[in-house]
């Protein structure tokens, strides 16, 4: 079978340099070169076009309204007060004034034009950030537990995460050349770990510390649960191959949890982390970007030859995995103290969109929080900030600024709000089938007054939505999964795990706001009647026959259930 065209472009590109600098220069347009599109993935830049204006600059025979997102690496999420200061001003002066808060603990800037790219990925590059490997066919923005700060093992594991992403970094200098100036080279540098045409997809690796699964690692390509024991971080069970994205009607395409592989203990984890990226690399498939990810290369080959794989790499044989419980996959919002006496604030951010909206200041009020601050944010990967690490005297000037600002009360949310996650979508994701970050709010608004009805209101049920099925806000783990199917209509899904360990299964498909209503009404009703204790929506839904249990990936796809 023939390579896929990204391949081509990979191969041609000189480690990633392609035609970027032509391209940048080019006045005649707001675009890159089409192969340049591609590539400029791997240095966090996604060329966009303003879908609201779409057909209307069509109609008139315009160029599509060409920009920018970029996406800005946070190993861990960890972000300094003078970063964040720095990621508001380059928002307000050349992106659409707001910052994005992601789903894997990164920023993203929209709307940044051609003519500012360089200086725009420059000036982040100021503050010690950058865009490289944000995106493409590599290892992404590594994630961690959010508060690095509770104890010593999250600590560790923080430092772990930063030391993984750094090894996985891509070692060539086209990055340099292109954004920031950096000297050019005569010869091509080796990509150690990649090789000249990288990965044959992306690939995505989180950590995680037990109970709270707010990492999501079993949605990971690569995922370390830490191990604890008699207080002590020994080591992590790896997991492999897990993975979201699917396309409607293409049931070869699934969203598949990770398998735990092994045990490894802590002065392992790059070697196996490492195997498991080269063993990708050489036998992911490079024919068909739609089945390229690693947990198709799992699936194809089975988890005891992926194993013994990794194993022959490493030298060395992983351990039989050890005992482990997950209580939830949301963030723990509100004050918590760590081990060493300092405080961490979480808190929820709707659809990780930061700006200013009427009374609630948000990107003012963390900009008056960040000129004082004297800890660190740390970014959720629910799309989440928490202000980290702030000493007892500090607490309240922190708190009056939230006041000052109108968001204080963030935090008293709804539970289901502070449950909910978003996709980007509409305007600007090109892939984008269905609105979901401009339309979530208000779609939780009504089931809010719904849960309200049922008596439900303090009960934890997440939901997640997203405009496309290719799953940027982790709907397949979510207890209602709402997937873009067209305009106004959703696919749902029922029966996911509280702690994102079982995926969900379609209970609906290609239904409007008002078919979506009328669906989950009796069901809450029935929840709140005939729950057992402590009993999940999502364990319900299975429980009592509403859907079916997904036991793994492959047996994802069936017909609704009426
Ligand atoms: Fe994503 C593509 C936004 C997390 C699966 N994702 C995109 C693009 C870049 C659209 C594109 O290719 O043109 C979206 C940009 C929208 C915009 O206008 O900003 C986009 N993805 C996002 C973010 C911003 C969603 C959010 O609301 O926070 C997240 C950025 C994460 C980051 O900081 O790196 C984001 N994307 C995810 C996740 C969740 C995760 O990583 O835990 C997934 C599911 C996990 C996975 O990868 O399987 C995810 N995004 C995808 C896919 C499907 C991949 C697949 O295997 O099929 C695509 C499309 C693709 O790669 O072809 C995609
Ligand atoms: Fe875009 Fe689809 Fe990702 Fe949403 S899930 S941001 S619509 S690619």
């Amino acid at each position: 079978m023939a390579l896929s065209d990204v391949e081509r472009i990979k191969a041609a590109s000189s480690n990633l340099r392609g035609s970027m600098i032509e391209s940048l220069n080019d006045p005649l347009t707001g675009a890159l070169a089409d192969d340049d599109t591609q590539l400029s993935k791997f240095h966090g830049i996604y060329q966009q076009d303003d879908r609201d204006s779409r057909s209307e600059r069509k109609r008139q025979r315009l160029e599509p309204a060409y920009s920018f997102m970029i996406r800005a690496r946070v190993p861990g999420g960890l972000c300094t007060p003078a970063q964040w200061l720095n990621m508001d001003r380059i928002a307000t002066e050349f992106a659409n004034q707001s910052i994005r808060l992601t789903t894997r603990q990164a920023f993203q800037l929209h709307g940044v034009i051609k003519r500012d790219l360089k200086e725009t990925v420059a000036a982040i590059n100021e503050e010690m950030m950058d865009t490289l490997a944000a995106c493409g066919d590599v290892n992404r923005n590594v994630m961690a537990p959010t508060l690095s700060g509770l104890t010593d093992v999250h600590a560790e594991v923080q430092r772990h995460a930063k030391e993984l992403s750094d090894h996985l970094t891509p070692a060539t200098r086209a990055y340099h050349e292109i954004w920031l100036d950096g000297e050019k080279l005569d010869t091509r540098e080796d990509e150690p770990i990649y090789g000249d045409t990288y990965l044959p997809r992306k690939f995505k690796t989180a950590f995680v510390v037990p109970p709270q699964n707010d990492t999501d690692v079993f949605a990971q390509d690569l995922g370390f649960i830490a191990i604890v024991e008699q207080g002590r971080l020994v080591g992590y069970n790896v997991t492999v191959g897990g993975g979201m994205g699917m396309s409607h009607g293409e049931p070869a395409t699934y969203p598949r949890l990770g398998s735990v592989l092994g045990f490894c203990s802590t002065g392992d984890f790059l070697q196996v982390a490492e195997a498991v990226v080269t063993t990708q690399r050489d036998f992911g498939d490079r024919t068909n970007r739609k089945h390229a990810r690693l947990k198709y290369t799992i699936d194809d080959r089975g988890v005891d030859w992926f194993r013994d794989e990794v194993e022959s790499r490493c030298g060395f044989a992983l351990e039989a995995p050890r005992a482990y419980a997950f209580t939830g996959n949301g963030d723990a919002y509100g004050w918590q103290r760590g081990d060493d006496g300092r405080w961490h604030y979480l808190l929820f951010v709707e659809n990780g969109r930061v700006s200013d909206k009427g009374d609630a200041r948000l990107k003012s009020g963390l900009r008056s929080i960040a000129e004082v601050h004297k800890g660190e944010f740390r970014l959720t990967p629910n799309q989440n900030i928490a202000i980290s690490n702030v000493a007892d005297a500090d607490r309240s000037s922190i708190e009056a600024l939230l006041e000052q600002h109108g968001i204080e009360n963030s935090n008293q949310a709804s539970t289901l709000r502070r449950h909910s996650m978003a996709c980007v979508a509409f305007p600007t994701c090109g892939l984008a089938m269905a609105e979901s970050e401009r339309y979530l709010p208000s779609l939780v608004d009504k089931l809010e007054a719904m849960l309200a009805n049922a008596g439900l209101d303090d009960d934890a049920i997440t939901i997640r939505m997203t405009g496309c099925p290719n799953g940027c806000a982790r709907p397949y783990i979510a207890e209602i999964g709402l997937v873009g199917k067209g305009p106004g209509r959703y696919n749902l899904y029922l029966g996911a795990a509280f702690a994102g360990e079982r995926l969900g299964r379609l209970y609906r498909e290609n239904i409007n706001e008002a078919e979506l209503l009328e669906a989950l009404q009796p069901l809450f009703s029935q929840y709140a009647k005939a729950r057992e204790v402590d009993e999940r929506f999502g364990d319900f839904c299975v429980r009592t026959g509403i859907i079916r249990a997904v036991s793994e990936g492959r047996d994802f796809h069936e017909e609704v259930q009426s």
